[in-house]
């Protein structure tokens, strides 16, 4: 069989990044859409895939131009696109709900219309999330869950979610998304609380700080990694039809138990360091989400094996060497 070609968008992001790697160890020919400012300052933008940038593609385009994205599916044809980019970060979203909301509908929209105006065989998966779920009615989620978003950025991923359900309805595109629940690692972005603490925790160890300000300790999610997640979305493409799919570990942990984990790793006891900061907490709170992922297991085949603490130590290793602890 010829070699399959992928596109990613966001492939400079936490997931782009490792699934590019899977993709390539699976034989594929990887695309990445970037933005241009990403290859006009490639040290620190293009830092996750720099490892392996040689053996990538790159394409310069803007999710807010359909020409852009246009011309990069007409370019490189692909088997499959993974529609990865978008404004991701949620506590940003309140403070931006027209960017927000703007980037990751349009962004979406546009990225469909390509693929079905001129790769209409092309698989299609699109980044769900369980902030779709938001103030759920019922816990855990499955995919028969009713939404209720509880920001702009929920929103505009439940309008994401609906436009690749609708095109895959109306227009018969291998369309999947896929309902990821938080996933980390060490290459997690620094605004994240996971990778906020597990950075903290190194440089406080290394003497170069004494303070952790964080919001709500009692928030819980539920945490996996972000390794494992990329090949669930992978498999989703690899299905006779396309479908819809929880993805998640079924179970939680509060913020305060991570922290907890990662300042005991080091030998330091949390209590000293962490400071409550009020303007942290967001406006509007999410319930427990929690996800079930029995569809996936069953379907798919996939099945999370990172443990919970084995993920927090890993994260502050990382932090720890990267700091020269
Ligand atoms: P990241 O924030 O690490 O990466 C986001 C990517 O989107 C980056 O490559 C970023 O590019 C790109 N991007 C953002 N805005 C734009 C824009 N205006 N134009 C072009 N590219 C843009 O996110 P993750 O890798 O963690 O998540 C991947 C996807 O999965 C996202 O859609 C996220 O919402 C979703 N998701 C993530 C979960 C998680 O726990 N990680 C859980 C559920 C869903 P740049 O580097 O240039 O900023
Ligand atoms: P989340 O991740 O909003 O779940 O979105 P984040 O790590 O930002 O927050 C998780 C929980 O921690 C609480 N929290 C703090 N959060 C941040 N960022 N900073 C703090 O100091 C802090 N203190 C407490 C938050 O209130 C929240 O309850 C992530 C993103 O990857 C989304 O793109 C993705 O869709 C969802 O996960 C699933």
């Amino acid at each position: 069989m010829s070699t399959k070609r992928a596109v990613i968008s966001g492939i400079t992001g936490q997931d782009g990044s490792y699934l590019a790697e899977w993709l390539l160890d699976h034989d594929y020919e990887v695309h990445g859409i970037v933005r241009r400012v990403a290859l006009e300052d490639p040290e620190h933008r293009l830092a996750r895939i720099q490892h392996f940038r040689d053996r990538l593609t790159l394409h310069a385009a803007s999710l807010g131009s359909y020409s852009s994205l246009h011309r990069v599916i007409q370019d490189v044809q692909p088997h499959e696109c993974y529609h990865l980019a978008a404004q991701s970060f949620v506590s940003y979203s309140f403070d931006d709900e027209f960017d927000t909301l703007n980037t990751n509908i349009n962004g979406t929209h546009f990225l469909l219309a390509a693929v079905r105006n001129l790769a209409p065989e092309c698989r299609f998966y699109y980044a769900g999330s369980s902030e779709m779920f938001g103030l759920a009615a019922s816990s855990p989620q499955t995919e028969l869950t009713n939404f209720h978003p509880r920001s702009s950025y929920g929103i505009s991923k439940v309008a994401g979610f609906e436009l690749t359900r609708n095109y895959r309805e109306a227009y018969g595109i291998y369309a999947a998304s896929g309902i990821l629940f938080n996933h980390e690692s060490p290459r997690r972005g620094f605004q994240f609380v996971t990778r906020k603490i597990t950075a903290a925790v190194a440089a406080i160890k290394a003497g170069k700080r004494d303070r952790l300000r964080l919001g709500n300790l009692e928030a819980k999610r539920d945490w996996g990694h972000a390794r494992e997640y990329v090949t669930a979305m992978w498999l989703m493409l690899q299905q006779p039809d396309p479908d819809d799919y929880v993805v998640a570990t079924g179970e939680c942990h509060s913020v305060r138990e991570f922290v907890e984990i990662a300042f005991s790793h080091v030998g330091l006891d949390y209590n000293k360091y962490v400071e409550i900061d009020q303007q942290i907490y967001r406006s509007a709170e999410t319930v427990l989400l929690q996800g079930d992922a029995s569809k996936a297991r069953r379907v798919l085949g996939w099945t999370p094996t990172v443990k919970f603490e084995d993920l927090v130590h890993e994260m502050v290793d990382a932090d720890c060497r990267l700091l020269g602890v």
